[in-house]
């Protein structure tokens, strides 16, 4: 079905209309998203750093605007990713958890998505690298050897090349316009989830053949010396080497750009960095003196930089706007012994916030973000203004002027001043999602976070959840690293903002 004819709703005056803007502007500026895989608040030298030197990240930091309270949705990365492309919260729909490499596509065709709102408007549309939002009709049903479809042409894409799902997951392939690059027809692609296949080594049978090995889970098949989650069999000829991914990325990304210099392009980048396994090209090795986990945001602050000056070589930087985030908040061990803990040093992934990865408090979900467009957004700019990554379909939707149906995206808030630096007048609350699905709302100073069963804390990846079985209330302002619970004390503050949740949770998803 063409697109045009799945948002048929929007009125043909309007489409004609968009159009004719779209052919007439040639202000309307590229977008590239670069999305970040567990880069913390605290990883990046963006708002001054004295134990980590990412200098094109800084360069970026110090020409754009360094929005200082923004949230991802949720604390991982799935349902993060579905917030920020559909403009809606993943709480509201089922089965937007962390995604095996063989689950469903989870947004649907039907449903709106930020690739949607600029192919209405003109713009050739680009996704690359990590994916994590299923391919195909059912889990576990894919034919990774022929076309796989429904995939992301089919949600507003005109171009792919990705990983399906995290590079600690199967199949360890990129996948381009929906087909497996490099692969061998007398080698076929066998993945699965539910059981080991026949005569294939694991990480958990044959820990002899890894270079690399699990701290927890992540003893399944074994692809170029790492085992990973979830069993696959053959596909050798397309399997993907870890230390190139990044370039890899970056190639395809600069290739797109190139491709699309002379018309307006949406771009969106789901770098690799610096998820687990981390394993970066041998040009960053031991350069952090942090181990892999430090290479690899180095190896990210490289590719950034090669993004930034392939925009000034072809003379676009100017009318490219650059967004950079993070998914989720950071985690030091998330499943390999990479030294990450011991190497860590003075360095504070998670800033002076309580949590990460995974987690209620605040170092799961306030992330990253950084705006830079020469042409439009307000230069050095710092700004505290709330705002999260699900509001960014509406807000780009209003700087390139395109419509949104009726239907679509209807968590997400249109803050182009404060997306561009123009105003500190955020978002009036943030709603964030930890990985139990319990939810928090910053409102004001204050922080209310639902009361919830699953543990605290775990000593596989060290981490806080946030998870408690009374409700919490911290004050954000005088109690910024979330340890004096005040849900007690102040009862009708609490109260207030569990409500504000349930009138939330109310609304209908469409
Ligand atoms: C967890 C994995 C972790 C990571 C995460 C998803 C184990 C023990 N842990 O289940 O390593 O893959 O899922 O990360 O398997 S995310 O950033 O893509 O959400
Ligand atoms: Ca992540």
């Amino acid at each position: 079905m063409s697109r045009a004819i799945k948002f048929a709703h929007l009125s043909t005056i309007t489409l004609i209309s968009l159009n004719v803007f779209s052919q007439n502007s040639n202000k309307n500026p590229n977008v590239i998203i670069i999305m970040a895989d567990d880069i913390g608040y605290g990883d990046l030298d963006w708002l001054g750093s004295k134990t980590i030197n990412t200098p094109n990240i800084s360069k970026l930091a110090k020409e754009g605007v360094c929005l200082t309270n923004a949230y991802a949705t949720s604390a991982t990365s799935t349902p993060s990713r579905y917030g920020m492309l559909t403009g809606m919260y993943p709480w509201r729909k089922q089965g937007t958890g962390i995604a095996t490499g063989d689950a469903a596509m989870i947004i649907q065709p039907n449903q709106f998505t930020m690739a949607d709102m600029f192919q209405q408007v003109g713009y050739k549309t680009g996704a690359i690298g990590k994916w994590h939002l299923g391919l195909g009709n059912e889990t576990g049903k894919q034919n990774w050897n022929k076309h796989i479809s429904p995939a992301l042409a089919d949600i507003g894409f005109d171009y792919s090349f990705i990983m399906a799902a995290t590079g600690d997951r199967v199949p360890c392939v990129y996948i381009e316009n929906g087909n497996v690059v490099g692969l061998d027809p007398s080698d076929p692609i066998e993945v699965s989830y539910t059981k080991p296949i026949e005569g294939e080594p694991t990480g958990k049978n044959n820990p002899e053949l890894l270079r690399i090995h699990p701290s927890h889970g992540h003893n399944q098949s074994i692809v170029n010396g790492i085992s990973r989650i979830g069993y696959m069999k053959g596909g050798n000829s397309a399997r993907w080497v870890d230390e190139d991914i990044a370039d890899v990325i970056t190639a395809k990304a600069l290739d797109f750009i190139s491709d699309n210099k002379e018309n307006p392009f949406f771009l969106y980048v789901g770098t690799h960095d610096i998820h687990v396994p981390r394993v970066p090209h041998h040009r960053f090795v031991g350069k952090s003196g942090m181990g892999p986990r430090g290479d690899a945001i180095l190896s990210f602050d490289y590719c950034v930089g090669r993004l930034m000056k392939t925009l000034d070589s072809l003379g676009i930087a100017d009318n490219t706007m650059i967004i950079l985030t993070s998914d989720n908040g950071p985690i030091i061990d998330d499943g390999y012994k990479d030294q990450a803990f011991e190497l860590l040093g003075n360095h504070k992934p998670s800033a002076e916030m309580r949590g990460g990865k995974y987690s209620s408090f605040q170092a799961g979900t306030k992330v990253p973000f950084i705006v830079r467009w020469p042409l439009g957004a307000t230069k050095s700019t710092t700004s505290n203004a709330k705002i999260s990554q699900v509001d960014l379909l509406a807000t780009l939707a209003q700087i390139v002027h395109a419509e949104i149906p009726k239907t679509g995206a209807n968590d997400s808030q249109k803050l182009k001043n404060v997306l561009l630096g123009k105003s500190h007048n955020g978002r009036k609350y943030i709603i964030q999602q930890n990985v139990f699905n319990t939810l928090s709302i910053i409102k004001g100073n204050y922080k209310y976070t639902q009361p919830s069963n699953y543990t605290p804390y775990s000593d596989l990846t060290r981490t806080e959840y946030g998870s408690d079985k009374k409700p919490q209330l911290y004050n954000l302002k005088n109690d910024p690293q979330e340890k004096k619970n005040l849900a007690e004390t102040k009862k009708r503050k609490t109260e207030k903002l569990k409500k504000v949740i349930e009138k939330e949770k109310s609304k209908q998803e469409n």
